[in-house]
């Protein structure tokens, strides 16, 4: 139920005060960025003074009023100074860091997570992610309590400051349709309906396409239109004529007016309004600048309005505030099309600290110029709701992982069917570790193989649902059977809300003090549909596991559409994310203990003398797997050949001294890698075979040798520099992978090798397995070519011609 509670008087002058000196500060803070940039490097700051304006009443009732220590909040990115500047009011922010805004480590342009130091609750930057991050992050809270953790909690809102234009992201209604579906509470999402974007003033009429979107989708909508000045004015006579020419006013107009200002106001009024009695009349009565305060009083920048909208709101609905605002208000360029990357000049910032009554060198002095006793307002400030609940990060111990995850390994397996066996395996257990894993998957989960996981621990949802086909006694493979304890969480196909999901359960620990060990499936190609989320998600820190499958041209009758080419490279450059392509399943349950382990780490241990890797700090990983059944090596697990599997390769078959050429595969092309090596061996002397399970981390350990060397650690050396350390220097090497060949061959700078990258540069096609092998020459005769080519000596007997 709402809870109508109201601000008091008192409290409301305070907050009309700090109102100012947030927009004061932000102002400043930008205006002092753009001297320091300018004097630099000439780069102006853009982008968020008017932007950051438009909010300052909202986030003012936000922050300092409305908002409990267990909400948390997305902040529209440009409004990053009004944050910060929020902050430093409330003791969590330095001076030194708003002085040094968009500088070398200062307070951050776009509000992040793991770059600043106050407490952001979920980064911003590339718009719409943020918003969408807030829904899932409800789903999340709801997944936690369903399950019986963090009751001693309060539930929280999360709440998103969302650009009106920002609302033209696809992945906002992806998410919206997915909140439907999963019976989303506890969400709000306040538009910030200033009517321009970066370009220029928005379409007209925007609002009541939302309004009839929202309220498809199940929110309640709250349309915060009109200011307590205009409310009072428009019970005036003639009031309800003003109030009709305010609804008929294209976007354009009123903006161009607010930029105008009071005169510009009265002329316009009088032009269309003018000689109809009343409301001459109550144009009359106002001064040109009481005109302005009264048309610019737009419901978005009246603190009364926006804390009365906020505070009766239904925590069991979602809620959708379109809060009218003008872009820049209080500022001299509020309204203007072109002030997206506008600045005050410093004579209009002159202009600006006089009339905040700021001392020149009291710039940054919190309570300078207001005319309310300081104690009072720092008072004020102490009993801030939001600030009373000690540290917002929250942690979650970290759950123990068993030494080693069985498997049944059959003869022929491919990884894929291997990952369905570790999670049906784990999903027996009634472990600790079992019971916080939760898995997802949009739309793919039977064909990602975690139907057996999913049969038996359920699906989540807050209202049981019963497998009709089950109750019905019709036979099926699957039990589709939804309550409050399942642990997998059915997405529709929108691979964003994967990536945005898994992001808000991978911060869960933080979030709600409760640990999650996410695990999403999908196709390895659609990747790339998601993948701007994928990259939120591990700048943000979120720690999940991704297991992407079927992959490569390996998926041979599926065609192009389905085949992926450019993911291995995605693993090797995408930042917090461990990136694994097995070959064999034994390598796949070794990596996957590892990673669970790896997905809770949270330290700043120097790098392993090992590997290089900073493996202390933890991250997200991501398996590419295959459908391929490939024969299995019988073989026993030692400790050392885990650790190398987790490191990125291992020799599967040693080279000897004379070396002449070498195979590096990684994958389900490993068959063809084995089947090559055997077709030279009577032709190459000590042809060696090298089984790469990580590119990425191999890499990553190589990049951070060096610069260790550099800085003078002469002895560092990473895995793959150890592997190839007795590797002679005339020996070729052929890598080999059902992806992008730029994936591996750096491998010859490595120790200065000749290599040939083999590996899948164009769109696949449909056909046989050993047809596109063929074509895309990634077979054993491909590699026994290459071989030829980077070691020459006596032809190669077996080599057939190429096609
Ligand atoms: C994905 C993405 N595309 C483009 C941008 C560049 N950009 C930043 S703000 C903005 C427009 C913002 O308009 P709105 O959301 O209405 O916020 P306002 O500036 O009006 O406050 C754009 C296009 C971005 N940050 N992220
Ligand atoms: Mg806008």
């Amino acid at each position: 139920m709402p809870k109508n509670t109201t601000t008091k008087p008192d409290d409301l002058q305070v907050l009309a005060a700090l109102e100012r000196k947030i927009l004061w500060l932000a102002s400043w803070m930008i205006h002092n960025a753009n001297h320091l940039r300018e004097s630099s490097d000439g780069l102006k700051v853009g982008g968020h003074q008017a932007s950051s304006a438009s909010l300052a009443t909202i986030m003012t009732a936000l922050y300092l009023d409305v908002l409990r220590p267990q909400d948390r909040v997305a902040v529209k990115p440009h409004a990053s100074p009004i944050f910060h500047a929020i902050q430093y009011l409330l003791g969590k922010q330095t001076r030194e860091r708003l002085e040094a805004f968009r500088g070398y480590k200062g307070a951050q342009s776009y509000p992040s997570r793991t770059k600043d130091a106050d407490d952001v609750d979920f980064s911003t930057g590339s718009v719409g992610l943020g918003v969408a991050q807030t829904l899932f992050s409800s789903l999340t809270q709801d997944y936690v309590r369903a399950h019986g953790w963090s009751l001693d909690r309060p539930e929280g809102r999360m709440v998103a400051l969302v650009g009106d234009a920002e609302l033209d992201e696809g992945n906002i209604f992806e998410a919206l349709l997915e909140g439907w579906k999963q019976g989303l509470r506890n969400c709000w999402w306040i538009i910030d309906y200033n009517r321009q974007s970066l370009d220029a003033v928005v379409r007209e009429g925007l609002w009541a396409r939302y309004e009839q979107l929202f309220q498809n989708f199940g929110w309640n909508v709250v349309i915060v239109k009109y200011g307590s000045l205009q409310q009072a004015a428009f019970k005036e006579p003639g009031g309800e004529t003003l109030r009709r020419w305010i609804d008929n006013c294209p976007n354009q107009l009123y903006s161009a007016l607010v930029f105008a200002g009071g005169a510009a106001w009265r002329k316009r009024l009088n032009d269309e309004i003018g000689d109809q009695g009343d409301v001459s009349r109550l144009i009359e009565r106002r001064s040109d600048d009481q005109l302005a305060a009264l048309m610019n009083n737009l419901g978005g920048h009246d603190l009364p309005s926006v804390l009365d909208a906020f505070h009766n709101a239904d925590p069991e609905k979602p809620t959708c505030f379109i809060c009218y605002t003008v872009k820049g208000f209080g500022l001299p360029f509020a309204g203007h099309k072109d002030n997206h990357a506008g600045l005050m000049t410093p004579q209009q910032m002159e202009t600006f600290r006089q009339a905040m009554g700021v001392r020149p060198g009291h710039e940054w002095d919190k309570f300078e110029g207001l005319s309310l006793a300081t104690d009072q307002l720092q008072s004020f400030l102490d009993r801030v709701p939001f600030s009373s609940g000690g540290a917002r990060r929250l942690g979650a111990p970290t759950l123990d992982v068993p030494d080693s995850l069985p498997v049944t390994i059959q003869p022929v397996m491919s990884t894929q069917t291997g990952f369905g066996a570790i999670l049906n395996e784990i999903g027996r257990e009634d472990s600790n570790f079992a019971r916080h894993i939760v898995t997802t998957s949009p739309d793919v989960t039977v064909s990602t193989n975690l139907g057996p996981w999913v049969n038996r621990r359920g699906l989540f949802a807050r209202q049981a649902m019963a497998d009709t086909f089950k109750s019905e006694h019709i036979p099926s493979t699957f039990n589709w059977e939804f309550s409050p304890k399942g642990q997998h969480i059915e997405l529709g196909i929108a691979e964003m809300n994967l990536f945005t999901l898994l992001s808000a359960l991978g911060l869960s620990h933080t979030i709600n003090g409760e640990r999650l060990l996410p695990i999403g499936t999908l196709y390895d190609p659609f990747i790339a549909r998601g993948l701007d989320a994928l990259n939120y998600a591990c700048y943000q820190d979120a720690r999940f596991m991704l297991v992407a499958t079927p992959s490569g041209i390996t998926l041979a009758g599926e065609g192009g559409a389905h085949q992926s080419i450019a993911e291995p490279l995605i693993g090797l450059a995408q930042d917090g994310l461990a990136s694994f392509e097995p070959a064999y399943v034994d390598e796949l349950a070794a990596i996957m203990r590892w990673a669970f382990s790896y997905m809770q780490k949270d330290g700043d241990a120097a790098p392993s003398e090992q590997n290089w890797l900073r493996d202390e700090t933890g991250g997200s990983v991501y398996l590419r797997l295959s459908t391929r059944p490939v024969e299995q090596i019988q073989r026993t697990m030692t400790p050392e050949l885990r650790q190398q599997i987790v490191d990125g390769a291992y020799w599967h078959r040693k080279p000897g001294p004379n070396c002449q050429v070498l195979v590096a595969y990684t994958g389900a092309v490993a068959p063809e890698a084995i089947e090559a090596v055997g077709l030279m061996a009577e032709d190459r002397r000590d042809v060696g075979l090298l089984a790469i399970t990580s590119a990425d981390r191999l890499n990553a350990g190589w990049t951070a040798a060096q610069r260790a060397r550099e800085r003078g650690l002469v002895h560092a050396r990473s895995h793959i520099e150890r592997l190839l350390g007795d590797v002679p220097a005339h020996c070729g090497i052929v890598t080999v992978l059902d992806g992008h060949p730029a994936t591996l061959a750096w491998l010859g700078a490595v120790a200065g090798h000749r290599v040939r990258p083999l590996g899948v540069e164009h769109f696949g096609q449909t056909g046989s397995l050993a047809e596109l092998y063929r074509h895309y020459g990634i077979d054993a005769n491909a590699i026994v070519a290459a071989a030829q080519a980077v070691a020459p000596g006596r032809p190669i007997r077996h080599l057939k011609a190429l096609p």
